[in-house]
């Protein structure tokens, strides 16, 4: 079984969704899946030595996970890019780079967060350019914590006003985007989050079949979306739980 899950945001005003996370990775390690986490699991990453709340037990769950069988993936969004190898040596869990061919029963899907595809947000872009900068990083990880955090909710407040700001076209993914890097990776399945937009869209480029699977986030519908037997299944954390139980 393999599970995708992204835009969980867990942070400390969110105990409902940790807890509902946390028994998420629990239930799938005892499947035995692949659970790939696809970018803003964390609503923001400081660096790895911010271990409040819920870092410090999400990182628990997952290593725990990981220890009793589960491969977990992960590829950072734009809220949580700085989660680094010391990360994968915390909790075994894998990182990805944002780009990641996945071959599942001969189905060529490609998996990345979803920010890369709204080229139509020309400042966004600048900006991820800019903060993902090999020198930027190292020179904010560099800075006390605290003031790291207070850089932090600045700089969500901010983003939030420019994003009411901005229309919802120039934030979705750009149709050519999506095309160029589904034939670059000749891949038939895009899987992504980032818009927060669930849903499975079908379509055609050149006759061939192509889809595109949106994970949506977790304080709507807490979407995951689950493959096996070349079933592709769009549900609910809620769903998944209660099934099993
Ligand atoms: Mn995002």
């Amino acid at each position: 079984m393999y599970a995708f899950i992204s835009d969980t945001h867990l942070s400390d005003n969110s105990k409902e969704k940790v807890e509902l996370f946390i028994a998420t990775v629990k239930l799938l390690a005892k499947k035995q899946g692949a659970i790939y986490l696809l970018g803003d699991i964390f609503d923001f990453w400081a660096g790895g030595d911010d271990l409040k709340y819920p870092q410090k037990d999400v990182l628990l769950a997952l290593k725990n996970a990981v220890e009793a069988g589960a491969k977990i993936f992960l590829i950072t969004g734009n809220r949580d890019f700085l989660i680094s190898n010391e990360f994968s040596i915390q909790t075994g869990v894998q990182i990805l780079p944002e780009l990641c061919p996945l071959t599942i029963n001969d189905n060529k899907y490609l998996l990345t967060h979803g920010d890369l595809l709204c080229t139509k947000d020309v400042s966004y872009q600048i900006f991820r350019k800019i903060v993902r900068n090999f020198f930027v990083k190292w020179l904010f990880l560099s800075l006390p914590l605290k003031l790291r955090s207070t850089l932090v909710s600045q700089t969500k407040k901010r983003t939030r006003k420019s994003v009411n700001k901005k229309e919802m076209d120039i934030m979705d993914v750009d149709r050519q985007a999506v095309l160029d890097l589904m034939s670059e990776y000749k891949a038939t399945c895009l899987i992504h989050g980032h818009t927060h937009h669930a849903g499975i869209h079908n379509f055609s480029d050149r006759n061939q079949k192509l889809t595109r699977i949106v994970l949506g986030d977790w304080d709507g519908c807490c979407s995951i979306l689950i493959i096996e037997e070349n079933r592709e299944q769009l549900i609910t954390a809620h769903t998944l739980i209660n099934s099993s139980s």
